[in-house]
């Protein structure tokens, strides 16, 4: 299909088609243009939106993005090559610090320029330029993360309504530059990138990946590097699962048991027994935190921490003994159970009383640190004792806690079922086996969760555990991680969507409106981090880097997670997204991602 709008549009970019009349009219108006406004005015990528908006692709010769944006248009005119002559040129209207230090920081490493910031008449002419422009009153046509990105011949144009828009736009420049731009070492090389029109924006707000850092302690320098792998995709949340039975991992300086005590295991070994002493405590610091919420927010993810609770809290009851109704604190806990294996006393008005005191001190202080909207609280998986009203008063007591302190509160499908305030988001772990219950006579407890959520007006966060769940093994070649969803192969991961995981199988019934869905998330759960993770370890195991183990499990299942976040439901394509992980592999092996090379992909 031609766009010959959109190719007059960019006239300024290609002297070739040219909307003042000729060629040469064109260059000359650029010349003269001496600030970024005028730049971006005569540069109308208004019928790149239209084009967009009214349903168009990309093209078939488009080249291979991931996520697949919504439009995108080959324009055959010229490329643009970065050199060092090229300028970065921003309007300042808008905080774009980070996003061009992360842009220079990436392109710094492989090609040694330095993109230096235009300083007026003179750089404009070097006809050599990156312009990012934030221009608020697009927020109607491209929304919070959505941008344009134009290139040609003399530079490249990113466009957006706010900085995160723009740094989505920077992220699709380097994937149209050579795949060595995400080299860590300097690379020689052309650093062209193909001339191409594009409008893009999410599918869904919320993108998210989980990491467990619990059952298995990532260091700070870890979780940057997961931070700087999953926003390559244009994920924006990660969300930490900080408290488990097996380790407690944020200090909270009006409880230090928590760490003193509950930060001294993981699964499968204790601080005092570990072969070599580690170089830091298995627990993040406050201001390791905040550094890691800061990290991350330079890079357009909002970190979601998550206090468990009233079960999987071993670490809890292990550092204070008021919240056990034997009132002695237990022993910690580094073994491999998982389900109902811990719970807080919940039985009476004294032990209550400490349960709330408890999540009022931790989730308050965790308030306080997380710049984010969302705290998360867990609820997942209680032993069958717990009645109703004590799972109710758990629930009461965090989402208020949350709200209290102007967060809003997310939890595990599960706090569906008790009385949650407006405006909680629902993480969804039922797979195709519920799904399959959906208007029968027995409708499995997940779905039963699920619905008395919907009723509230929660929205839902998808993470499916047959399709979603990271730590399920590939198939039986994988060394490490679970198997209890079965095997998930890549192509498995990438079938499935958010819009029919609470409808019937045969989409006769579709229990949750459109508007309730906030997007979906990746968990990387690290219950199993071994060699021959299906029995439990011995003294001569072989235990996975947590890097290794992250690496091998999350890519490229996080793509696929990632595309069904961000690209249209209509661009969905086994056979084209195997295509675009060919190009994406290419760009992980230079960025240094110990990806699994699935034999489902012809990689190169
Ligand atoms: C279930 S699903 C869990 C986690 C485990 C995971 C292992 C959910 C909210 N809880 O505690 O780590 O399975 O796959």
């Amino acid at each position: 299909m031609r766009h010959p709008g959109v190719l007059c549009a960019v006239a300024l970019l290609l002297a070739t088609c040219d909307p003042f009349g000729s060629s040469s009219a064109a260059a000359a108006s650029l010349q003269e243009t001496t600030s970024l406004k005028s730049i971006a005015a005569a540069l109308d990528d208004s019928a790149a939106i239209r084009a967009a908006k009214a349903g168009s692709g990309p093209d078939a010769n488009a080249p291979s993005l991931l996520p697949v944006p919504v439009f995108e248009h080959a324009l055959p005119s010229g490329s643009f090559t970065l050199s060092a002559d090229t300028r970065i040129v921003t309007n300042g209207s808008a905080d774009l610090t980070a996003a061009v230090s992360y842009l220079r920081g990436i392109v710094g490493k492989s090609t040694g320029f330095t993109l230096p910031a235009a300083n007026g008449r003179d750089d404009v002419r070097h006809e050599n330029f990156i312009v990012l422009d934030v221009d608020a009153s697009r927020q109607g046509a491209l929304g919070q993360e959505g941008y344009t990105l134009v290139s040609g011949k003399l530079g490249v144009v990113i466009r957006a309504a706010t900085a995160h828009g723009v740094y989505m736009g920077i992220q699709t420049l380097l994937q149209l530059l050579p795949n060595a731009v995400y080299s860590t070492s300097q690379q020689v090389g052309v650093w062209s990138a193909p001339g191409v029109v594009i409008a893009d924006w999410p599918r869904y707000a919320y993108r998210g990946a989980m990491l467990d850092v619990s059952r298995r302690f990532f260091t700070v320098a870890q979780v940057k590097h997961y931070i700087d792998e999953i926003t390559l995709l244009k994920i924006n949340t990660l969300h930490l699962h900080l408290a488990d039975d097996q380790g407690w991992r944020i200090a909270i300086s009006a409880l230090p048991s928590l760490t003193a005590i509950g930060a001294s295991t993981q699964s499968g070994s204790t601080l005092s027994s570990f072969p070599t002493v580690p170089a830091r405590p298995w627990y993040y610091t406050a201001d390791d935190y905040r550094g890691i919420v800061r990290y991350a927010a330079d890079r357009s993810i909002t970190v979601v921490p998550e206090i468990d609770g009233p079960s999987h809290v071993s670490a809890a009851q292990a550092s204070l003994a008021n919240l056990n109704c034997s009132n002695t604190a237990l022993q910690p806990y580094s073994g491999f159970d998982g389900p109902g294996l811990s719970l807080l006393c919940l039985t009476d008005p004294a032990h209550l009383a400490n349960m709330r005191s408890y999540l009022g001190t931790v989730l308050s202080s965790l308030a306080g640190m997380t710049a984010g909207p969302y705290v998360h609280v867990g609820g997942d998986e209680t032993p069958t004792g717990i009645t109703p009203a004590e799972y109710g008063d758990y629930v009461s007591a965090a989402t208020g806690t949350v709200t209290a302190a102007g967060k809003t509160p997310i939890g595990w499908h599960q706090i569906g079922s008790a009385k949650i305030p407006a405006g909680t988001l629902l993480e969804y772990w039922g797979d195709d086996t519920d799904r399959a219950t959906i208007g029968t006579a027995t409708q499995s407890t997940d779905v039963q969760d699920a619905v008395s959520g919907i009723a509230q007006g929660a929205k839902f966060i998808f993470s499916p555990a047959d399709h979603a769940y990271l730590d399920m093994k590939y198939s039986q070649l994988t060394p490490w991680g679970l198997l209890w969803e079965g095997y998930t192969s890549v192509q498995k991961s990438y079938s499935w969507d958010p819009t029919t995981e609470l409808s019937s199988t045969d989409g006769s019934i579709n229990l949750l409106p459109a508007r309730q869905i906030a997007g979906l998330e990746a968990p990387l759960w690290s219950d199993r981090t071994y060699v021959g993770s299906t029995a439990l370890p011995d003294n001569n195991t072989v235990w996975a880097t947590q890097q290794v183990y992250a690496d091998y499990m999350a890519f490229p299942r996080m793509a696929s997670m990632a595309e069904i976040g961000w690209s249209k439901l209509s661009s969905h394509d086994w056979t084209a997204f195997q295509q675009r992980l060919i190009t994406q592999g290419q760009r992980w092996d230079a960025f240094g991602v110990a990806f699994y090379r699935s034999p489902e992909i012809a990689w190169k």
